[in-house]
């Protein structure tokens, strides 16, 4: 049995990235920007990881003569910021499948619990104090967010930085992931991944996972 649980956010928690789809379009309509992103582009920018890193990376890709400066993209991920929060806090993004039930079960067996996410503290606490109530972070020994390292995911720095923070051996733990991305950078930090399968990342390439679920349903 793991001694930790590390769990990443979006996706595997709760289906957020809709939401997070949702609040970049609201962004840049409120910005001005004309932009659109629906489902079938939006899958592919997710490969960009952090929502600053997306815009910039989608404004390259097009290669759209308007400038972007870097005070527009925290402007665009600001409005961003906001709008998801007040989407997450109506309670339209429960908790997937079997995650509250996974959560009080290993905390009861004594193992820990850490989040290793590329999303920021404030969209962790929007969702999780919504969904588990106010206390939801006592629960958690360890929270490590995309702004707390140098490398977002695909880089092995959150779960490096949460193995450090849980003084434990990445072969100890077991990560909870639902992209290619996730996978990868919980693989580079040494910890064994099991996989739970969400909207966007179900045609994601998982054969280094150690387990590949639809959900956690039925896994306590
Ligand atoms: C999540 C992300 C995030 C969210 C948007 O990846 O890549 O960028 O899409 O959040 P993971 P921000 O589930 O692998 O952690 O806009 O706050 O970056
Ligand atoms: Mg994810």
């Amino acid at each position: 049995r793991a001694a930790a649980l590390i769990f990443d956010v979006d996706g595997t928690l709760a289906e957020t990235e809709e939401l997070h789809r949702q609040a970049f379009n609201h962004a840049f309509s409120r910005h001005g920007l004309g932009w659109e992103w629906d489902r079938t582009v939006y899958k592919d920018l997710l490969r960009v990881t952090g929502g600053k890193e997306r815009m910039r990376a989608y404004h390259a890709r097009r290669r759209i003569a308007q400038p972007l400066a870097d005070a527009d993209i925290a402007e665009l991920h600001r409005i961003k910021t906001a709008h998801y929060a007040e989407l997450v806090e109506t309670g339209c993004c429960p908790l997937r499948p079997g995650v509250a039930e996974l959560l009080a079960v290993a905390r009861e067996r004594g193992q820990r619990l850490a989040i290793a996410t590329t999303t920021s503290h404030g969209n962790i606490a929007a969702l999780l104090s919504q969904a588990l109530g106010t206390g939801w972070a006592g629960d958690f020994d360890a929270i490590v967010a995309g702004d707390d390292v140098r490398h977002k995911k695909p880089g092995p720095d959150v779960y490096l930085e949460v193995l450090a923070r849980l003084k434990l051996n990445a072969h100890d733990c077991v990560a909870i992931e639902d992209s290619a991305n996730g996978l990868i950078a919980a693989s580079r930090a040494g910890i064994p991944v099991l996989i739970t399968r969400s909207m966007f990342f179900r045609d994601d390439d998982f054969s280094d996972a150690r387990v590949v679920l639809d959900d956690l349903s039925g896994l306590e």
